[in-house]
């Protein structure tokens, strides 16, 4: 089979080759130039041309190729993000500002996973609270920039195949005038599960006395199949006022999920953008933009798939246990430009409301009874912000802001018997409230200095906060111990958690000439209150009472250093290497332990050749091994691994096409994030993908 591929990528090299050479854009070096000199040391940005490089199946797996960033797999795709070994709410992943928050407790459904690829034109990341636009920005910012239409009627198509019958396909149409542009797009993807390098399929990872393991019938069953449309129109209402509606679907369906005890029946995103923006409407107002959303998440997950839903005396429905999850945001923002003295000021109001609702229903939970696992919290941020950016000379410039921000969540289906029947005994002396209110503020100080012509230095303090999350605040699942599940301990939220804040300090120098950039960044973070996922004792005692022990979360004080190198050199005879390596060390600071689901030493080296016209490039990446890890989790010691990524492929007038094969030697490993991804994790870490091959064909119009 691969070798098949093998010889399909080899024989498009060599058309390519004996085919007349045409003129070739520099692309290489154009993305040097832009990585090396134009984005300071923290802020990364991923090109659509890479992505379309790689077969990856989403964001999350994509965002990997950036130093620092690495992704989170809990089955063939939706990919979760981890920035520097934070994740979850510590991060803000948005798409042009937009705010979607995934429907499932287990995040089976993470931001990134609501916006599809070929929507994106390239994708923003700011390492640290540097970026004070968002609400809760603590850890740093992933922002996907959607396509906007270019003048004319353009069409591009997109189709990857690869492996285990992955498909990935995606159709674009637009035209624009000077007075109207309208965009359309529909994305469609599928795959089998995917083999690891033991040969076995992502599905098959338990053993036959196991009750989460997969039904015959679903072992080889598809990992998932996803539909996306989106649709966008802008109109020039003035000369200087643009105003812009987009709407996207996607629905994501039968998604697979091996590491959990569920699998995704379906998963429906709704998306609504409108933007107006009016370009310098005064001699001292340089900018003022209006957006306002609309995003809903309708996620459906439960175990029909696997053995643990056989009929029994006790299973009396198509499931054992079933959650069903909804999730909708409003939210808008309003900001302005100024030019203030020698610089410019920028601030705005940004504000969202967000309603979640998740109802459990298990067998072994009182024959189905409904549960209020995240009980429709309500929750409502505002804040306010505005920074300065002052170019106190040609070489030096200095950057800062504040922001403040409000919010509430209230959850509506938490009634006080429960509050005081199941919450409270895991918090005793304290009083807990269904309702809880925030107020932090947040500021940063930046400078950039370029120093020489080829060297700029950037060094950053930031003292920036997050609210607590509703699923941290407020999560009640109460589990009762079975034959499947015999060490199952309860969900709790803590409505005690106070806002973490995180004060960090950035250095970053970055060497760059018209070839190549080096890049080096160190930062230090002290998180103090750093929500930490912790194991909490039986509250009554392991021999009586009827309270097993519970999974929560706790104010830590946390500690996290590390840094990024990075680099893209260009070598004579249209050579180019390329590599980064990342660290990032996380420490308990009230146990002196470290902290669970840190990545280790990584990084990746690359040989590209690349002409313009065609391009082959091997990649070897690799982690070293990860034994700082959390035991009051039980968290696991990951091995090492190295892995052999190869591609090459042809730019021909309107047509591209690439081939390769990841993890070329078909390795065996997993990552150390295969580990902690409760609630409702099985226990069984799931390796990653072994040898895959893909073919991309693109076409440009
Ligand atoms: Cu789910």
């Amino acid at each position: 089979m691969i070798s098949r591929r093998i010889a399909t990528f080899c024989s498009i090299i060599l058309i390519f080759c004996s085919s007349t050479l045409f003129a070739a854009e520099p692309i290489l070096l154009e993305e040097i130039v832009v990585k090396g000199a134009e984005l300071p040391s923290n802020e990364e940005t991923l090109t659509i041309r890479e992505v379309r490089e790689s077969p990856a199946r989403d964001i999350g797996e994509a965002v990997e190729m950036l130093p620092g960033l690495v992704a989170l797999r809990k089955g063939a795709i939706a990919n979760d993000i981890v920035l520097r070994g934070l994740q979850g709410d510590d991060i803000n992943v948005l798409m042009d500002g937009v705010r979607v928050q995934g429907g499932c407790p287990s995040r089976m459904d993470p931001p990134s996973f609501h916006f599809d690829f070929a929507e994106v034109e390239s994708i923003e990341v700011t390492k640290g609270p540097y970026d004070l636009r968002y609400a809760g920005g603590m850890g740093g910012l992933v922002n996907a920039v959607s396509k906007s239409p270019k003048p004319g009627l353009h069409l591009s198509a997109i189709a990857t195949y690869g492996s285990y019958e992955q498909a990935q396909t995606s159709v674009t149409g637009s035209y624009a005038t000077d007075s109207f542009d309208a965009l359309a797009g529909y994305a469609y993807k599928y795959s089998l599960p995917p083999k690891s390098g033991n040969g076995k399929r992502i599905t098959d990872i338990y053993p036959a006395t196991s009750k989460n393991r997969y039904r015959d019938s679903k072992l080889d069953s598809r990992a998932y199949e996803i539909n996306t449309v989106w649709v966008k129109g802008g109109y020039q209402l003035t000369n200087k006022t643009h105003t812009e509606l987009g709407f996207a679907y996607q629905d994501a369906d039968h998604v697979l999920y091996p590491a959990l005890y569920m699998d995704a029946e379906y998963d429906r995103t709704k998306r609504f953008n409108w933007t107006t923006t009016v370009d310098s409407p005064s001699e001292f107002i340089d900018e003022i933009k209006l957006q306002l959303y609309w995003t809903d998440v309708d996620h459906l997950m439960h175990d029909e798939f696997r053995v643990s839903s056989t009929p029994s005396l006790m299973v009396t429905r198509d499931y054992m246990m079933e959650t069903d999850a909804d999730t909708t945001i409003v939210g808008g923002n309003l900001s302005g430009a100024v030019t203030v003295g020698p610089g410019q000021l920028n601030g705005g109001i940004d504000l969202f409301y967000r309603n979640w609702d998740a109802t459990n229903r298990s067998a072994a939970y009182m024959s189905y009874a409904a549960q209020p696992m995240i009980p429709d919290v309500d929750e409502d941020q505002v804040g306010l912000y505005a920074e300065y950016t002052w170019p106190v000379t040609d070489q030096v410039k200095v950057k800062g802001g504040l922001r403040v921000d409000y919010a509430n969540a209230d959850a509506t289906k938490l009634d006080s018997n429960r509050l005081d029947a199941l919450y409270q005994p895991y918090s005793l002396g304290e009083n807990l409230h269904k309702e809880n209110d925030f107020f932090e503020p947040s500021a940063n100080l930046q400078l950039f200095w370029q120093a020489t012509e080829g060297i700029e230095l950037f060094t950053g303090l930031a003292s920036a906060s997050r609210m607590p999350d509703p699923q941290e605040l407020y999560i009640g699942l109460q589990r009762i111990p079975t034959v499947m599940a015999p060490t199952s301990t309860n969900w709790i939220g803590n409505p005690t958690l106070d806002p973490p804040r995180n004060n960090q300090a950035d250095l970053g120098i970055k060497f760059s000439g018209e070839t190549f950039f080096v890049n080096g960044s160190i930062f230090y973070s002290r998180i103090d209150d750093y929500i930490n996922i912790t194991n909490i004792a039986d509250p009554d005692g392991p021999a009586l009472g009827s309270l097993p022990p519970a999974k929560s979360y706790q104010n830590i004080d946390a500690r996290l250093w590390g840094g990024e190198l990075s680099s893209q050199l260009s070598l004579p005879l249209d050579l180019y290497l390329l590599g980064n390596l990342s660290y990032t060390e996380g420490e308990n600071h009230d146990t002196n332990q470290p902290l669970s689901e840190i990545p280790p030493l990584s990084g990746a080296v690359g040989l590209r050749y690349d002409n313009g016209t065609w391009f082959a490039e091997i990649q070897e990446k690799f982690a070293t091994r990860q034994d700082r890890v959390d035991d009051n989790l039980n968290e696991e010691v990951t091995s090492g691994w190295g892995i052999t990524d190869l591609k090459a492929g042809a730019n021909l007038d309107r047509w591209s096409v690439i081939a390769g094969v990841n993890n070329l030697f078909d390795k065996f490993y997993y990552t150390h994030l295969s580990y902690q991804r409760d609630p409702f994790r099985t226990g069984v870490r799931v390796p990653e993908i072994g040898a895959f091959a893909f073919v991309t064909v693109m076409y440009k119009y």
